[in-house]
């Protein structure tokens, strides 16, 4: 199916993309596993020639999630780092990048150990106030990079007034969309020049696919991310596509779960006793409550809290959950929770890291969609062994 923008977010989850495949009328896409395609002479193919440059389950993948962040063009990678670095390969050495302090510690990394030695450079500022981030473009400032809410501070960041500030400065504005999805919140409708997504957390949603992609409704880089991603090679196998256009189809229900359980779990954190934070972006104490409210469909499915204690507490207390599991990634239908410090962070310097407030006792939730009840009796559970361990 053609994407058609009158057509809501749920359904064009679920056909967007697709259609029922011609030969054998199989109503769900055929998974296309052939690294080469048949040509009837040198160079006269049906479309696709090589699986590096095309496949037909990679292209209906493709078209759904364009459809789903209203975007001209999506182009699949590998990984959520793979579509990071074949996006910022579209720079030159010598080119500037403003990106937002709180960022994926992989993210960071690509900036900070890879990027860094082919003459790109990074500098990472709090964006919570916009006027920060004109002051900060510089001559050679070719993007700026944030995520919104960020990683895992759950910063939120005014999409639409960072946009036209880089539309002024002729600066182009990549939106890593990862926590909110496009139901929560679209980027492109804001200005943004680009969605960058791991699909490995809430689009593919089951925690068994790594892969990322990028949309944008601008042909020239649409062209150039199409020539990098068969140029580069950062390609995701055609069963990880089909997967993820699978569990593209919940992706509405299962958000809409997410929220619902993290908006009453993060009310229980935020009334216990062991618990000196919370971060949420749907509760009234978040900083950018108001801006969730204007720029988000709801408040998301993470949060991340300060555990009185130290790493003792923390430790303790990840290790005594039960449905909770202690793992790194986000956004699957089972509920994780991780120690950014020592897991997800811990690529950032020391000094970031406590600059940010990414201490010991820091623990980052990502709510599932389980019972609300067992998932807030596992965390009491753990709060009995944190205080144990204090
Ligand atoms: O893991 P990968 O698919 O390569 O995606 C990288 C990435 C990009 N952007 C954001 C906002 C992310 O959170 C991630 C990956 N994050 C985790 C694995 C994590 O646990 O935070």
């Amino acid at each position: 199916m053609a994407h058609d923008n009158k057509l809501g977010i749920d359904t064009l989850a679920i056909h967007a993309g697709q259609s029922p495949d011609p030969v054998s009328g199989a109503v769900m896409t055929p998974v296309v596993m052939s690294s080469t395609f048949a040509q009837d002479g040198p160079g006269v193919h049906k479309g696709w020639d090589y699986g590096r440059a095309g496949n037909p389950t990679r292209d209906a993948l493709e078209g759904c999630l364009a459809a789903l962040e209203g975007a001209k063009h999506a182009i699949a990678f590998g990984s959520g780092c793979g579509a990071t670095t074949s996006v910022l390969l579209s720079l030159k050495s010598g080119d500037h990048v403003l990106v937002g302090d709180d960022v994926y510690g992989g993210t960071f990394r690509i900036f900070d150990k890879v990027l860094k030695d082919f003459g790109i450079s990074a500098t990472f500022i709090d964006m919570t106030d916009p006027i920060k981030v004109r002051e900060a473009i510089r001559k050679d400032t070719r993007m700026i990079w944030l995520e919104t809410p960020s990683n895992p501070m759950l910063k939120l960041f005014d999409i639409a007034a960072i946009a036209e500030i880089a539309n002024k400065a002729n600066v182009s504005l990549a939106v890593d969309n990862t926590f909110a999805t496009p139901v929560l919140q679209r980027p492109l409708e804001l200005g943004a020049t680009m969605v960058v997504h791991s699909m490995t957390k809430y689009l593919n949603g089951h925690s068994d696919v790594v892969a990322g992609c990028v949309m944008t409704s601008d042909d020239a880089l649409g062209e150039k991310l199409h020539f990098l991603q068969k140029a580069v090679g950062a390609v995701p196998g055609p069963f990880d596509c089909y997967m993820v256009l699978r569990g593209l189809k919940t992706l509405g229900v299962r958000v809409r779960q997410h929220v619902h359980n993290a908006r009453i779990l993060s009310e229980f954190l935020a009334g216990h006793e062991q618990v000196a934070r919370v971060i949420y972006p749907g509760l009234k104490s978040h900083p950018q409550h108001a801006l969730a409210g204007r720029q988000m469909k709801g408040p998301g499915g993470m949060i991340t809290f300060d555990l009185k204690g130290g790493l003792p507490a923390s430790t303790a207390f990840l290790k005594a959950l039960r449905i909770f599991v202690c793992a790194e990634s986000l956004g699957g239908v089972e509920s994780l929770a991780e120690l950014p410090a020592v897991m997800t962070h811990a690529s950032l310097t020391p000094e970031a890291r406590r600059d940010l407030g990414i201490g010991d006792g820091l623990i980052r939730l990502s709510v599932g969609i389980e019972d609300v009840a067992d998932l807030r009796s596992d965390l009491e559970a753990a709060f009995v062994a944190a205080r144990a361990a204090r």
